[in-house]
């Protein structure tokens, strides 16, 4: 697969994802019919809202629907807009615990490492937070810690470029902990708030990428003695019993202490 295909696969989901789908749902559709309600359904899941809001969601929309307070299906992204708006802001979700354990102000900058095995969504999530930080005020840095898998780099600096943020980035092939090394140095510098380090995706069961991971974590907490922070182990939601074994096996290939006392905590972004 060419570069430019493999960028393209990176992020392909998200560019033609939720809301264009929606939006194609619409433009083929009058009415909100039997259909279209599957066909949302099907969207729905498909863009990780889960089961469960997805079921709400569409019982609410049949009862409005037999109720006539929707009929076109023009309204229907104007609703869904307000529901989902709404439950992003319901105390469930919004009291979340903030993501940076110790607060971010004591330490500048705040070195996030995100870690985890291929395909699972480091560098998309990396995008989101990115976006997240940056809208609460804050000066982010990104660094293209990926520099094994084919269009890793172009991949975050394309999410670095959507979010107005920095990506400290060198070619494809160079060593992963001179890329982290210059990122940490770039940081301390420019005295930003937050780093966030892309690292590439590892199986958990190779001890010598564990080694690598371990080289990586170690050259940052040389540039900046507390750092990393917080190391993000992303899974995906998809995985089973194999989560555990993922867990322990970061963990423990990164020497990371915070297994070891028990504590989990799981995010979504
Ligand atoms: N459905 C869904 N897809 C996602 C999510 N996050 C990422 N993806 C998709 O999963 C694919 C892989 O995402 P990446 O962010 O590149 O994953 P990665 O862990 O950085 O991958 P590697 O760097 O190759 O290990 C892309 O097509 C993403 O669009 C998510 O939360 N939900
Ligand atoms: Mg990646």
């Amino acid at each position: 697969m060419g570069i430019i295909n493999v960028l393209k696969k990176g992020l392909a989901k998200t560019k033609g994802g939720f809301v264009k789908k929606v939006e194609d749902l619409i433009l083929g559709k009058k009415e909100i019919d039997k259909e279209a309600l599957e066909r949302l359904e099907e969207i729905m899941i498909g863009a990780d809202i889960g089961v469960k809001t997805t079921d709400s969601l569409i019982k609410r929309i049949e009862e409005k629907v037999q109720r006539k307070e929707l009929s076109d299906i023009s309204g229907l992204t104007g609703y869904l807009k307000d529901e989902i708006r709404a439950i992003l802001k319901s105390p469930q979700l919004s009291n979340n615990p903030p993501l940076a354990k110790g607060g971010m102000e004591g330490s500048r900058p705040y070195v996030i490492m995100v870690i985890g095995v291929n395909g699972v969504g480091k560098t998309t999530t990396i995008g989101k937070l990115a976006h997240r930080y940056k809208g609460e005020g804050k000066d982010v840095l990104l660094c293209a810690g990926d520099t094994f898998r084919a269009a890793a780099i172009e991949q975050l600096q394309v999410w670095g470029s959507r979010a107005g943020v920095d990506v400290i980035g060198q070619k494809a092939g160079a060593d992963p902990s001179a890329v982290v090394f210059d990122a940490c140095t770039a940081a301390k510098q420019r005295g930003v708030d937050m780093l966030i380090i892309d690292t590439a995706g590892r199986l958990h069961t190779k001890v010598n990428l564990m080694e690598e991971l371990k080289k990586v974590k170690r050259v940052i907490g040389k540039v900046l003695p507390d750092a990393p922070h917080e190391t993000l182990l992303i899974l995906d939601a998809t995985t089973g019993q194999n989560a555990i074994s993922q867990m322990r096996l970061f963990n423990e290939g990164i020497e990371n202490d915070r297994c070891r006392r028990g504590r989990w905590r799981f995010d979504r972004f």
